[in-house]
């Protein structure tokens, strides 16, 4: 008896191309054992884990009913069953049986409300609107917890009329999230990617600073820092000093 636990990334239930697997899953068989009863003395059990590439198996186990199911206490991630569930199933004798795949998905949540921040204190005020069509990329570090390696995986969102938008049922962990700039509208600056953290069933604000003043960088990049104190400087120099460091230096004017 075999079958793969796969991460249901777009969390439909079946798997698809390029949703991996997940090791380190268990996995129970319990037979139902001489009396065909569940859940009495004579059951006996059956566990393992899965491999790195979600696959699991048991070999050379009596043929009868079985109950497969997914140990939820040994499940890292707050990731959750959707398909798989408790399942019933009948191993002929002499038989080898293929259990369809089941997703995990997680049950975890970002969220929060893009919108234009127009004075940059990070709060939306009455007269900034949601920035609606943003496209919105989540990537999960995966079971790694790396940035970057083969077991991330990418989940988006589209912000609404408002400015709001969401990502339900993804697991816990670390996400980079990022704004696609080519959907940002004209005038409108933002940060380049934010790096946030989610528990299990919790769900995470993230701040994404949007604005059309033209020195929203300053809220979030270096370089735009160093702008900011390149116009300190030359505002300093035009009264001929440049104050550094607690001490004042005089500076010829030319
Ligand atoms: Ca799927
Ligand atoms: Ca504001
Ligand atoms: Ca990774």
């Amino acid at each position: 008896m075999s079958g793969t636990i796969v991460h249901d990334v777009n969390r439909d239930g079946s798997r698809d191309g390029g949703e991996p697997g997940l090791g380190t899953i268990p996995v129970i068989a319990t037979l139902f054992g001489p009396d065909g009863v569940p859940g009495t003395t004579d059951d006996v059990s059956y566990s393992t884990v899965t491999a790195d590439d979600g696959s699991w198996s048991f070999a050379d186990i009596s043929a009868g009913n079985y109950v497969i199911e997914i140990d939820p206490s040994g499940v890292p991630h707050g990731l959750s069953e959707v398909s798989f569930s408790t399942r019933t199933v009948y191993l002929p004798p002499g038989s080898e049986m293929r259990i369809l795949d089941a997703g995990l998905v997680g049950t975890s949540e970002l969220s929060n409300v893009v919108f234009d921040d127009l004075n940059q204190n990070g709060a939306q005020d009455g007269q900034e609107t949601g920035v609606p069509d943003l496209s919105i990329t989540a990537r999960w570090f995966g079971p790694d917890s790396l940035d970057g390696t083969a077991d991330d995986a990418v989940y988006s969102a589209v912000t609404d009329a408002q400015g709001a938008w969401g990502i339900q049922q993804i697991p816990a962990g670390t996400y980079a999230v990022t704004i696609d700039s080519a959907t940002l509208p004209s005038g409108l600056s933002g940060t380049p990617s934010v790096t946030t953290a989610v528990a299990p069933n919790a769900t995470a604000k993230v701040v994404l600073p949007v604005s059309s003043s033209a020195s929203v960088l300053a809220f979030t990049g270096g370089g735009a820092l160093n702008l900011v104190l390149v116009g300190l400087v030359l505002l300093l120099t035009g009264s001929g000093a440049i104050h550094v460091a607690g001490s004042w230096r005089r500076r010829a004017i030319g």
